[in-house]
């Protein structure tokens, strides 16, 4: 392929100008590998993007799509139901934190996110708390790239572009602590008193001005950062406390990336409203999923003023080839035991990662569920050069991880064997001992 041919394609979050240098062409997947252009196997580390949860190439959600499309390819969901749609909505809440049997449909983690917070305002107003606006949300967040998702979310560089955003929004302090922290397996000891953050941010704007708190229960893309132990807790008692709504983000975290359908259960704390994607589908058809308590759906049917009690929703909410493939996904999660299997591969894969502790440059290194982080240190006066650099490498000897700055991000999907998990980190390994 001439490099010419890449120029129309304007690619998210990549560098343009370098990566048509030097493209990395995937042409073909399946199971726990990618195929390159240039016919190699690539060991998939990251589930594509944390989101291929039961490994690529599945034919029992190809079938479904397959299958789906025939059948109804489309039907408006305005006015409209098809059966799957309801279907689905029956399986999450089966499988979700008890008291959350609400579903409404999206198509990506972003647009998850913006519903759970236009649903979170339009809630406080239908019960009377009209002036409960404000949303919090937490330095090194991510909630995805609209603009509610950039406003609450904590990365700068997603930030800084974008003009002032919504208005009436704060963050609490990010838990990351390498110094009392770093290397802990599993939860961090200590910041569980970061939670009180929250009562700053009451003293300072009161809580009945704070329609609701959203937080990752693991934030991934800034570079997988584990909460300390107890903070969730104490951050669901203070919410509480306030009649403030608490938010799970769970794009990452939902469907068995902890062991469990939900961080919310993994942690056993239950928020007022989950998002989630991702995985949801295996990844295979966009879709996303605002998952909320019957107080609030409730609240909503019976105090709303209008007919149409919630005036939001999107042309593929709840898409029909969606459905089927979410409903084949969970189908295959269940039949295939992969929860359960994510927690053995988890223990294994905290051990091999924390055997990279002493290498060349690493300064930190982070685990839970089967997610784990190796951090290195930043060049000087490069940030993320070092990271790239790694994945780079890690790509040439067959390898895909993921570099968030100079953190590398470990997700495999939850079919990965043990061996394939120790391949993963001694690539890692080479690839960190090969630069500068
Ligand atoms: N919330 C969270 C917690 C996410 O991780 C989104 C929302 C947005 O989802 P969509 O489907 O709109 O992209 C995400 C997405 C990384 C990385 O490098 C992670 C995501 C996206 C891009 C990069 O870890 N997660």
């Amino acid at each position: 392929m001439k490099p010419n041919n890449l120029e129309s394609l304007w690619m998210p979050f990549t560098p343009n100008k370098t990566f048509k240098k030097d493209p990395r062409i995937i042409v073909g997947a399946k199971d726990m590998h990618f195929i390159s252009d240039d016919g190699r196997n690539i060991l998939d580390a990251t589930a594509g993007l944390w989101c291929v949860n039961a490994g690529h190439g599945r034919k029992k959600i190809q079938d479904a799509v397959y299958n789906q499309i025939g059948e109804l390819d489309y039907s408006p969901p305005f006015q409209f139901g098809h059966p799957k749609q309801f279907e689905l909505a029956n399986r999450l809440v089966e499988m979700f934190p008890e008291g959350m049997n609400h579903v409404f449909f999206s198509n990506s983690g972003s647009e998850a996110v913006d519903s759970a917070l236009k649903i979170a305002l339009a809630y406080q107003r239908a019960r009377g708390k009209a002036s409960k606006t404000r949303l919090i949300g937490r330095e090194r967040g991510y909630h995805g790239v609209g603009f509610g998702g950039i406003s609450v979310g904590g990365m700068v560089k997603n930030r800084m572009y974008f003009g002032s955003m919504l208005s009436g929004v704060d963050h609490l302090r990010h838990t990351h602590n390498p110094e009392l922290n770093a290397f802990s397996k599993g939860l961090p000891e200590y910041g569980a008193e970061l939670a009180n953050d929250l009562e700053r941010l009451v003293q300072l704007h009161d809580a009945s001005t704070i329609a609701a708190v959203i937080v990752e229960p693991i934030a991934g893309s800034t570079g997988v950062l584990p909460p300390p132990k107890g903070y969730l807790k104490k951050l669901r008692e203070l919410c509480t406390k306030h009649d403030i709504l608490l938010i799970f983000d769970e794009v990452i975290s939902a469907f068995g990336r902890m062991g469990t359908p939900t961080a919310a259960e993994f942690f056993d704390v239950t928020p007022d409203i989950i998002c989630c994607a991702k995985a949801l589908t295996n990844a295979t058809i966009p879709m996303g999923a605002t998952v909320v308590q019957d107080h609030i759906y409730q609240s909503m049917m019976e105090h709303a003023d209008a007919p149409i009690e919630l005036f939001h929703g999107y042309t593929y909410s709840g898409h029909p080839v969606a459905c089927a493939a979410a409903l084949a996904s969970l189908d295959i999660y269940k039949e295939d035991g992969l929860f359960e299997r994510a927690v053995d591969s988890a223990k294994h894969m905290q051990e091999v990662a924390h055997s990279l502790k002493g290498t060349k440059n690493v300064i930190d290194i982070r685990n839970m569920g089967l997610i784990a982080a190796v951090e290195i240190e930043a060049r000087d006066g490069a940030i993320g050069a070092r990271g790239f650099e790694v994945m780079k490498k890690a790509w040439d000897l067959g390898v895909m991880i993921r570099a968030n700055g100079d953190t590398i991000a470990f997700s495999p999907p939850l079919i990965v064997e043990n061996n394939q998990i120790e391949e993963m980190f001694d690539v890692t390994k080479k690839a960190i001992g090969s630069i500068n």
